[in-house]
């Protein structure tokens, strides 16, 4: 017999493919490991709304500004859950955003990105988005439970967020030459950065062996990564896009494509802070969670009038 609360234990019950569950006996690595990669998938996802938050003033029609407006919403909420899932692993809010704040925690490299014209917010919903989904879909069945529920409820509002992003690029290649070139140049810029969110290689990827052994990844960064590539080379086809690698080729064969050679050097100079807009994105973050500072207080002291209230009634 195992003791419950042993790594034993515990190694078979992610054998099995059951669910951790925030109150059972996980290995504190398990849970450090959780805690890195939760808070930083939900500092992406709100960090992910500056790139767009600049556009939806200058949204080209009222239908595509509610559109944005929806979407951007839907990240601010996606943060929360991740922040909530986060939080059930023993760890407060305050102290994960002091950690991003700190430079102690990450967000995705991607969203260090300029958003420069409108061509651009297709490129995020179609590649950024697209590339988040494939990665998504696949922690549906992380083995964590509260981040696996949090993924299922994600991922459906994800998808719409790629086809809006699909239909941008496909209207702008229907329309004038100048717009095509625009669309063409945010798929230049756009492309490289996405394949880099899957993060590198999987031999130069210190944390997936553990992923994989605790099963909270099901796949690898390599495999997501192919994913994403075959579904989204055909798509750009499909519309007339040019993907910015003379290298690729479709294995007949295996159904893969094959593609040139990623810049790790500018990966790993985005991820440490030296990217075009690093600074620019966390001052933002910073200066905004300060000027907020008074509606969380005003609403622990309305929570506190209230639960005073109840505790008069008992
Ligand atoms: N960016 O050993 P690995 C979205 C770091 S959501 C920055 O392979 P791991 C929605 C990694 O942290 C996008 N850093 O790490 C949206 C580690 O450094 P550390 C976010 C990266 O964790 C759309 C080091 O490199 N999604 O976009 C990145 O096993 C549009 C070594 O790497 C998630 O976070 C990167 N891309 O695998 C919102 C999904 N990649 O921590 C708004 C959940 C790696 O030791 C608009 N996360 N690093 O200092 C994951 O699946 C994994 O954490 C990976 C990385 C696959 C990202």
């Amino acid at each position: 017999m195992y003791n419950e609360h042993s790594d034993a234990h515990f190694q078979m019950r992610i054998d099995k493919g059951e669910h951790i569950e925030a109150k059972d006996y996980m290995p504190e690595n398990y849970r450090k490991h959780l805690i890195r990669q939760i808070s930083q998938h939900a500092n992406s996802e709100v960090i992910g709304m500056q790139p767009e938050g600049n556009w939806i003033t200058r949204a080209p029609s009222l239908r595509a500004k509610q559109i944005l407006l929806a979407k951007i919403q839907d990240e601010g909420g996606h943060g929360l859950y991740l922040y909530c899932a986060a939080e059930t692993l023993g760890v407060s809010r305050v102290e994960l955003i002091e950690n991003l704040h700190e430079g102690k925690a990450k967000y995705s490299n991607i969203f260090n990105y300029p958003a420069l014209n409108w061509a651009d917010i297709g490129a995020i919903g179609w590649l950024v988005d697209g590339a988040a989904i494939v990665n998504q879909v696949s922690l549906q069945r992380t083995s964590y439970g509260p981040y696996s529920r949090a993924m299922v409820r994600i991922c459906k509002e994800e998808s719409f967020h790629q086809r809006q992003g699909y239909e941008i690029m496909a209207k702008m290649m229907k329309g004038t030459k100048d717009q095509q070139a625009m669309a063409q140049d945010a798929m230049n810029r756009w492309w490289w950065p996405a394949l880099m969110m899957f993060g590198p290689h999987d031999t130069d990827s210190p944390h997936s062996s553990d992923a994989v052994k605790w099963k909270i990844k099901r796949e690898t960064n390599d495999e997501l990564r192919q994913k994403f590539i075959d579904k989204t080379i055909p798509q750009a086809e499909l519309i007339g896009l040019k993907v910015p690698d003379g290298k690729i080729k479709l294995n007949e064969k295996t159904g893969h494509y094959t593609i040139g050679e990623i810049n790790w050097e500018e990966f790993y100079r985005v991820i440490a802070g030296h990217g075009p807009c690093n600074k620019q994105r966390m001052e933002h973050h910073i200066k905004f969670h300060e000027e907020g500072a008074w509606v969380r207080k005003a609403a622990v002291a309305h929570k506190q009038k209230h639960l005073k209230k109840e505790l008069q009634t008992v």
